[in-house]
């Protein structure tokens, strides 16, 4: 058997964690001869029901599973990862300002980005899924000064499924005939699904659906989906946005496949005239666990005008937490 990995998950004893934690020690994420130990992090008040789904956890008797660490302490979570989850952050309750909800998320991810760069491997994946997701990551990224920035991303990949599973049904082919899907800026209502370079078939995705259905329906529906998954469910996305996690960090570990790309939210290196550094979901490709921003795609002014929206609603999110840079 190989040496255990070991991998943290903040936010344990939340709803996405809930299905999350239960693929990982399946072997979902790193396979089926990949023994884990899983290092969990909540708040110290939910310690009791992270006990609990530690409890279940152990009744699954899962061969892959080799230990299960619980803490309230960030340098514990983290003690040498490779790969970092980092589910949770704070709900906005009634009345909350968003200003609020920057603010105190923004806090949990000060203190877990210099928490990782003290105690986390050097060449650690640190996927950030707790919103406001770009600017969390962002912060974490400024607080972890020995680690590359390229150890940070923040999750778009349930913008990015969302979108082709979306764009098979409008065309009645299956998810995996659709390629290319782009999804652009903030995971937030701004964030730009984009279909000017995406392929059906080996058809331009463009050629195969009405300008109309694009703008009017595809791009809102896409932006307003978390919203349209708590009116029905009463409760935000969990099960697929644990799927999401998996598939970004399985994609950041094994790479994408040829001719086709993921949207990942990462730094930006200026690429598109995003601001260098801000938390920017590009298409990217991965190889040898390096994610590259996909280059030179043609722009126009449709999709640049929704470019820059992302941009200054993450620069006003900048803004907000400037604070605890
Ligand atoms: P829950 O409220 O069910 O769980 C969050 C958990 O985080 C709680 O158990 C809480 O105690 C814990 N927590 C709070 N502060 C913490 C800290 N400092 N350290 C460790 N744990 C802490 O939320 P859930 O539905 O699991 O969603 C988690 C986050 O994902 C939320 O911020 C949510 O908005 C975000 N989402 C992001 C998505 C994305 O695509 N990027 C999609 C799904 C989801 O909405």
């Amino acid at each position: 058997m190989k040496t255990p990995v070991d991998i943290a998950v903040t936010g344990a004893a939340g709803q996405i964690s809930y299905s999350l934690l239960f693929r990982l020690a399946a072997g979902d994420l790193l396979g089926p001869d990949q023994p884990i130990v899983l290092r969990l992090l909540e708040i110290t008040p939910a310690l009791e029901v992270l006990k609990g789904v530690v409890m279940e956890l152990n009744d699954c008797a899962f061969p892959l599973l080799n230990k299960v660490i619980i803490t309230d302490d960030a340098k514990v979570a983290f003690d040498n990862v490779d790969y970092a989850f980092l589910v949770g952050a704070r709900p906005r309750k009634e009345g909350m300002l968003r200003s609020d909800l920057l603010s105190q998320n923004a806090e949990i991810f000060r203190v877990q980005g210099k928490a990782l760069n003290d105690v986390a491997s050097r060449k650690v994946k640190a996927l950030v899924t707790g919103n406001p997701a770009n600017t969390n990551a962002f912060l974490a990224i400024n607080n972890a000064p020995d680690l590359a920035p390229e150890c940070f991303a923040a999750m778009a990949m349930l913008d990015h499924t969302r979108a082709i599973s979306m764009l098979a049904q409008k065309c009645g082919v299956l998810t995996r005939d659709v390629k290319n899907i782009s999804v652009w800026g903030n995971h937030s209502c701004m964030q730009y699904p984009d279909l000017h370079h995406a392929w059906v078939k080996g058809q331009k995705a463009l050629s195969l659906v009405e300008q109309e259905w694009f703008v009017n329906e595809f791009i809102p529906t896409l932006q307003h989906r978390g919203t349209q998954v708590i009116k029905a469910r009463g409760q935000s996305s969990a099960a697929s946005a644990a799927n999401a996690a998996i598939k970004h960090m399985f994609t950041w570990i094994n790479g994408t496949e040829e001719g086709d790309w993921v949207s990942m939210a990462v730094p930006s290196d200026g690429s598109y005239g995003i601001e260098s550094g801000l938390v920017f979901s590009f298409p990217v490709t991965v190889t040898d666990g390096v994610y590259n921003i996909v280059k030179g795609l043609d722009i126009n002014e449709f999709s640049l005008e929704r470019l820059r929206q992302n941009e200054a609603e993450l620069i006003e999110e900048r803004q907000a937490v400037r604070h605890l840079l």
